[in-house]
């Protein structure tokens, strides 16, 4: 039988090279690339649009309203006046780490009236990252809550504003008593690099929260 007939059959052409060499990765099983999904979680205006606009390498999908006065009553503004718009259901984003861990990250809706939302959104969720600005901590409350409550990895991110009090990562961890073991850090939502480090550790993280 023609062989050019049979290599076809199995999806091989003989005829076509490509055009560039496989890396290494691409030829070893063991590093095929992972997908993971991750929740970005906090209060109302910590900055998770910001986190997720400012690493995704697809234009973000937001849902972004703006707001009206009838969500004046529940939207607290006080700490951010200049904030006109908000995410009604969710931010989506993606981003590839090393050629071959790419993670998809989804924001939550700040807001308690869309909480409805939380259990489809942390399905298949490798982990959470907790935003925290330290105007309004307690703000994170009910996120930390939640994810200890389903058991789901998560690190603290604290987002410094612009004129907020500098606080260290362990007096953080201390108000919001955060166990030991959980990584708290200290981010700049607007800065890529420093969201990053903050993926990787939640990444680490919920690598050793894995049971063998
Ligand atoms: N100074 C400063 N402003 C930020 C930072 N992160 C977000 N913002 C601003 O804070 C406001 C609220 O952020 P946003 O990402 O919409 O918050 P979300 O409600 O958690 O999605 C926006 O006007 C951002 O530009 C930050 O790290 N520093
Ligand atoms: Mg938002």
């Amino acid at each position: 039988m023609d062989s050019v007939v049979s290599d076809a059959a199995f999806g091989v052409s003989p005829l076509v090279e490509p055009d560039e060499p496989l890396q290494p990765w691409q030829t070893d099983p063991g590093r095929a690339p992972i997908a993971t999904k991750i929740v970005v979680a906090g209060g109302f205006g910590v900055g998770k649009t910001t986190l997720v606009t400012s690493v995704s390498e697809i234009t973000p999908l937001q849902t972004e309203a703006l707001m009206t006065e009838a969500s004046e009553e529940t939207d607290d503004l006080t700490a951010t006046p200049e904030k006109l718009t908000t995410t009604v259901a969710m931010d989506f984003g993606r981003i590839t780490l090393d050629d071959d861990l790419v993670l998809y990250l989804f924001g939550t809706p700040g807001q308690q009236r869309f909480w409805f939302m939380w259990d489809d959104l942390v399905r298949g969720a490798i982990g959470a990252v907790v935003m925290a600005d330290t105007r309004r901590l307690k703000d994170c409350f009910p996120a930390l809550d939640y994810f200890e409550s389903c058991g789901l990895p998560y690190v603290v991110a604290v987002n410094h504003f612009d004129g907020s009090e500098r606080f260290e990562p362990e007096d953080v961890r201390e108000a919001l008593t955060i166990p030991r073991h959980i990584p708290v850090m200290i981010m700049d939502a607007r800065r890529r690099i420093s969201v990053i480090e903050t993926l990787l550790s939640l990444v680490g993280h919920a690598l050793d929260e894995t049971p063998e």
